[in-house]
C-alpha cells in the first residue's frame, strides 16, 4: 500500500486548554512520526510526498471565507503584538449571529471555532495545507486507477472540522476533501467510515443533506464523550440526504466483541450502498490506554478491524485522524493497514 507524507506536519505544534489549565496539546509531532516509522519496519509499500493544491479544492466542502480566515489568521493575531498560540475565547451559541463575520482576529477566531482545541501557531496553516494535500493525493492516485487502497497519514487530524469551523484539533476536514476530489474526478458516490473514538461531527454536517457522500461513524456515544452535541443514532440526514447518515454510538468501555457487532453492521451498510471509493477516517484512539478516550481495543484488534474493511470491498483510502497513546500508535495504525492488506 503507498503511504502519503509530508514532514510540514511539524511545524504545527501547540498548546490546548484542557481540564482548565492550558497545556501541550495530546495532537503532537511525534504521533506522525511514529507511524511513519512503523510503516517503514513493516515494510508496509513505499512513501511519497504530497501534490500541491489550490486553496480553492478546500473550498469545495469549506467555506472560502473559513479557508481564508485559516490562511491569515496567524499574520492577523501576530499583529497585534501577541506571539503565544492564538486561541478562542468566545463562541456564538444558539441565537447569537453566524451571518457577519469579525473583522477582529479575536472574534474571528471563536467565529470559527467550536472548541479551544485548536490553537493557532506560525507554521499551523503550513501543515494545515500538508495534511490535506496528502488525502487529495492519495485520492488522486486511486482515482487514477492502478491502486486499490492508499494511506494518507495526516497530520493535523480532521473529520471534527465542518465547512465553516474547525475543534478537536482538526481544521480542514481531510477526508471530506478527498471524498469531494474522487467525485470531482468522476466517482458517483462515496462511503466516509469513521472508525476515530470521537464523532467525526465535522464530516456528518458536511454532507449531512447529500445522497453521493454516505457517513457511517462508530464512536463513544455522545451522551457522555466528545463532541457531545452530535453523533446520536437518530442523525440519520436531511432532506436528499436522509438515509445516508449512520451513527453508532457505544458505550464507555465497548471491546472487540461490542465494536465488531457495530463494525459489521456499518461495513454492511456501506456495501449495500456500492461507493466507488471507501474513505475511513482512522482514529485509533479507540485503544485501551488511549489517555482521552473509553474503548478497550487491544493491538490485534486493530488487525481484525482492517480485515472488515477489507470485506466491504471496495477501493479504499485510510486518512489518519486521532489516537494519542503514542507508543501503540504505530503498531495500531500499521496493524489496520497490515489487516486490509492480509484479508483482500
Ligand atoms: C481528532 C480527535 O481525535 N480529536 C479529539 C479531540 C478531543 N478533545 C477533547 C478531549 C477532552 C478529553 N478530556 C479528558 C481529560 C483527561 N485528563
Ligand atoms: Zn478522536
Amino acid at each position: 500500500m503507498l503511504t502519503f507524507y509530508s514532514p510540514a506536519h511539524q511545524l504545527h505544534h501547540a498548546t490546548e486548554l484542557k481540564d482548565g489549565v492550558l497545556m501541550p496539546c495530546f495532537e503532537t509531532p511525534s504521533r506522525a512520526e511514529t507511524i511513519l516509522a512503523r510503516v517503514r519496519e513493516q515494510g508496509l509499500g513505499e512513501v511519497l510526498p504530497p501534490g500541491d493544491y489550490p486553496a480553492e479544492r478546500y473550498a469545495r466542502v469549506h467555506t472560502p471565507r473559513y479557508v481564508r480566515f485559516l490562511e491569515k489568521a496567524w499574520g492577523e493575531w501576530s499583529a497585534t503584538g501577541r506571539r503565544h498560540d492564538a486561541l478562542p475565547l468566545i463562541w456564538p451559541v444558539r441565537d447569537m449571529r453566524s451571518d457577519i463575520e469579525p473583522e477582529y482576529i479575536d472574534g474571528k477566531l471563536g467565529f470559527y471555532a467550536m472548541d479551544a482545541g485548536v490553537a493557532i501557531t506560525a507554521g499551523t496553516w503550513e501543515a494545515v495545507r500538508g495534511s490535506a494535500n496528502l488525502a487529495l493525493t492519495g485520492m488522486d492516485r486511486l482515482s487514477a486507477g492502478g491502486q486499490d487502497s492508499a494511506f494518507a497519514l495526516c497530520r493535523p487530524p480532521g473529520h471534527h472540522a465542518a465547512a465553516e469551523y474547525m475543534g478537536g484539533y482538526c481544521y480542514l476536514n481531510n477526508a471530506a476533501i478527498a471524498a469531494q476530489a474522487g467525485l470531482d474526478a468522476g466517482a458517483r458516490r462515496i462511503a466516509i467510515l469513521d472508525v476515530d473514538f470521537h464523532h467525526g461531527n465535522g464530516s456528518q454536517s458536511i454532507f449531512y443533506s447529500r445522497p453521493d457522500v454516505l457517513f457511517a461513524s462508530i464512536h463513544g456515544d455522545p451522551k457522555r464523550s466528545y463532541p457531545y452535541f452530535l453523533g446520536h443514532a437518530d442523525e440519520k440526514g436531511h432532506g436528499p440526504g436522509e438515509g445516508f447518515n449512520h451513527n453508532y454510538p457505544l458505550p464507555h468501555g465497548t471491546d472487540w466483541y461490542g465494536y465488531r457487532t457495530a463494525l459489521e453492521h456499518a461495513g454492511r451498510t456501506i456495501a449495500t450502498y456500492a461507493p466507488d471509493v471507501v474513505v475511513v477516517s482512522l482514529g485509533v484512539d479507540t485503544f485501551k490506554d488511549d489517555p482521552i478516550s473509553h474503548f478497550k481495543l487491544g493491538n490485534e484488534d486493530y488487525l481484525r478491524m482492517g480485515a472488515a474493511i477489507a470485506a466491504i470491498g471496495r477501493p479504499t483510502l485510510f486518512v489518519m485522524e486521532g489516537g494519542y497513546w503514542v507508543d501503540d500508535i504505530g503498531v495500531n495504525a500499521v496493524n489496520v493497514l497490515s489487516g486490509f492488506e492480509a484479508a483482500r
